[in-house]
């Protein structure tokens, strides 16, 4: 596993103490090695200065870690190459004809096709005769407004399957039948002879409700035959009360936006996606499903939970589930934010703050291909640290930096 560190933010001397105090608590005692030197945006970056090019915002590594796809601006991926062992390499630059992609990017374990979504369309570019092309047309979602299609995007190892989220749900919170007004999620294949990306069964959507935000997150395994599909704002059964003895009933769920995560395998005997097992829930207000990412093989599958609260207020917490053939299993202990009080001055005695209200831990998820590793990144952190913290764990070991990315 390789780690990409990206000091985007001027401020780096507070990370490097936050890094040292780790280390001098004997956190993690398997220090992560940068690979090469930092790669900035070179019209972005000016000392101190930073135009906002967005660049990093979103990356993603091929399987074996060796090129990385990093978006930039609005209509632009890099594409760096770790090619002479010892640096990164910016081998080409994408620019896509139409803007705000970028804002979901995954490229294939064999590091031959990059999906790249946001602003109601998905793109899938291929490298082929030492070119990146793109693969078919652009995707857009049958549904008008499009409802976020492309804000999630997963692809399989080969480039051949492709999961798209689209949230965005619309207002009607208790129609559950108009799928146009919802958002969902689908999985579309690559048909060769047509060279067209055809959809695989049905689209995914409404776990409960049409506020649920399904596709919000989605992943899919090497081979494409699972997807987990999160639905962060889908809500527990409702109770129903009568106003008043008028015949009239109030309904609303005892844990409203629990979240939820659904596996869905596909079968070539019913030519449809099946659920595997029971859905993940959370527990009310928790975002469960916020992310998602299932390892390889698609037996095991991590979700972030970035709402639960952990001792902090909304910490977050992630959970990785294990397929034992029947159902899915919970493995180990939950992660969490660390939560703890720090003392933040020393003006009148001494000021504290709870360190890790807010966190929101499993904001971002990433399981390693064997599901032996997984990385897990914060939302953002309050008190004495107005930024972002991301959290890595590796075999019970952990570390803070900035902007990390883990492959
Ligand atoms: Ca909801
Ligand atoms: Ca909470």
């Amino acid at each position: 596993m390789r780690l990409f560190v990206f000091f985007l933010d001027p401020y780096v001397g507070i990370w490097v103490l936050l890094l040292a105090y780790a280390m001098q608590l004997g956190l993690c005692t398997d220090p992560w090695i940068q690979m090469g030197t930092d790669i900035a945006d070179d019209a972005g970056c000016s000392g101190y200065t930073w135009s906002g090019s967005n660049f990093g915002s979103v990356v993603s590594s091929s399987g074996d870690g060796s090129r990385l796809a990093v978006s930039r601006a609005s209509n632009y991926v890099r594409v760096y190459e770790w090619s002479d062992a010892t640096n990164w390499t910016q081998s080409s630059e994408l620019a896509i004809q139409t803007t705000d992609l970028g804002s979901s990017m995954q490229i294939s374990r064999d590091g031959t096709h990059i999906a790249i979504g946001g602003g109601g369309k998905v793109a899938v570019y291929e490298y082929k005769s030492n070119a990146w092309t793109l693969k078919g047309s652009f995707l857009q979602s049958e549904n008008n407004p499009h409802n976020g299609f492309g804000d999630a995007v997963s692809i399989s190892d080969d480039g051949t399957r492709l999961a798209v989220g689209e949230p965005q749900h619309g207002n009607n919170p208790f129609n559950c039948t108009n799928e146009a007004a919802q958002g969902a999620a689908r999985v579309y294949e690559w048909n060769t002879g047509q060279s067209s990306w055809d959809k695989m069964g049905s689209n995914f959507f409404c776990h409960n409700k049409t506020d649920d935000k399904v596709g919000h997150s989605i992943s899919i395994s090497g081979d494409g035959n699972r997807v987990a599909v999160g639905a962060p704002e889908t809500d527990g059964p409702e109770q129903c009360y009568e106003y008043y003895g008028a015949g009239s009933f109030y309904c609303s769920s005892t844990s409203p936006n629990r979240g939820q995560v659904r596996i869905y395998e596909w079968s070539n005997a019913a030519n449809s996606w099946q659920v595997m097992g029971d859905y993940i829930d959370g527990s009310q207000h928790d975002g469960l499903g916020s992310s998602a990412s299932i390892s390889r093989d698609g037996s095991r599958v991590i979700v972030g939970v970035p709402l639960h609260d952990t001792g902090c207020s909304d910490g977050g917490t992630a959970f990785v589930y294990e397929w034992d053939s029947t159902s899915w299993v919970k493995m180990g202990s939950d992660m969490t934010a660390t939560c703890e009080q720090r003392q933040v001055s020393n003006n009148y005695g001494g000021r504290y703050a709870r360190f890790g209200d807010d966190n929101n831990f499993g904001t971002s998820v990433s399981i390693l291909a064997d599901g032996s590793h997984v990385a897990v990144g914060s939302g953002t952190s309050r008190c004495a640290f107005q930024r972002k913290v991301h959290k890595v764990l590796d075999r019970g070991c952990f570390s803070y930096r900035q902007g990390i990315r883990v492959v």
